[in-house]
């Protein structure tokens, strides 16, 4: 069915959905709603995959990207490799509201998040504690530190990464951490058809500390448009962000495509070079159609996504 408002984000985080809905019922703005929706799940550390905990890089350290974009004037904020403060979508919000800019990172960001008034918290929980240990113990090690001597499980992609010949592409196993590819993506359209979509991660487990997903990158890890509609990406950020596909479903409604075509379509494009990637679209148009579309993989996570509208009378799970 399709109706308006309309809420849908990536993954069954239910609660991320419930309180995306209630910022809208309760008079939000679908900036609001975006905002609520991703701040849950940074609060509920979804899957350890959104918020602090989650996803240590090669040092230990967790650190996170968020995007926020209003599709009414196309004005964005976002936050890449933030280290040390919790409310990465906050943060994202501060960018596109408070400054000229469209996004900060690193040290950086997180110097202007304490100046908005974040707080400075360590992101490492016992969790990511232990998650660094065995990925240390599996004989990976940072990048470029030959650390011991325990030669590293070609499977687990982890470093050292040495000077020397490039590889040849292809040819770098992807990740074997399924539980490592959770974003919460968040599109959400008014009853006036105004729309706005965001994203919040921690990232890729054991990444090299610098490294920056397709979640914060516009048009990649989410776009939105009021004039056609939105679209919101999980999944292996490293592949996704080449090929741009939450802008491509949009632009693919804006041409008339139904949105389960249009997201089918995004992922296609990636498949192409990428046959093996694990990742997936969601996306809706401003007619309160939605759709979604994933690359299934044989032992990876099953994709799902949640819907809330007037019609679906509280977070509905789609697979
Ligand atoms: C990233 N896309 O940083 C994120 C991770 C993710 O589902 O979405 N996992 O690559």
């Amino acid at each position: 069915g399709a109706s308006l408002p309309l809420v849908v984000n990536t993954w069954p985080f239910k609660e991320a959905a419930a309180a995306a809905w209630e910022a809208l019922q309760s008079g939000g703005s679908v900036l609001d709603a975006v905002e609520r929706g991703c701040r849950r799940c940074e609060l509920d550390q979804c899957d350890g995959s959104v918020g602090f905990g989650g996803s240590p890089d090669e040092t230990g350290e967790t650190s996170l990207d968020a995007l926020i974009i209003n599709g009414d004037t196309m004005e964005v904020g976002a936050v890449a490799d933030l280290r040390r403060v919790k409310n990465a979508i906050g943060v994202a919000r501060a960018v596109m509201e408070r400054t000229h800019h469209t996004l900060l990172v690193g040290e950086s960001a997180s110097a202007f998040a304490e100046d908005m008034g974040f707080p400075a918290e360590d992101l490492t929980t016992n969790t990511s504690k232990s998650l660094y240990t065995r990925w240390l113990q599996a004989g990976c090690q940072p990048n470029y530190r030959q650390v011991s001597n325990v030669v590293p499980d070609p499977a687990t992609a982890c470093g050292p990464y040495r000077p020397g010949p490039a590889r040849t592409p292809h040819t770098r196993p992807p990740p074997t951490d399924l539980r490592a590819h959770d974003t919460i993506g968040v599109i959400a359209i008014s009853g006036k058809g105004q729309v706005a979509a965001g994203t919040s991660t921690n990232g890729a487990n054991h990444k090299i500390p610098g490294r920056v997903g397709d979640s914060p990158i516009a048009g990649a890890g989410a776009y939105a448009d009021s004039s056609a509609g939105a679209a919101a990406a999980t999944g292996n950020g490293d592949i996704m962000m080449r090929f741009l596909p939450s802008f491509l479903a949009v632009e693919l409604m804006r041409g008339g495509a139904e949105p389960s075509a249009a997201c089918t379509a995004a992922i296609a494009r990636t498949k192409r070079h990428y046959p093996e990637f694990f990742g997936a679209v969601i996306c809706a148009n401003t007619t309160g159609h939605y759709g979604a579309a994933c690359n299934k993989l044989p032992g990876f996570p099953q994709f799902s996504y949640m819907v809330v509208s007037t019609e679906t009378r509280g977070p509905s799970l789609h697979t």
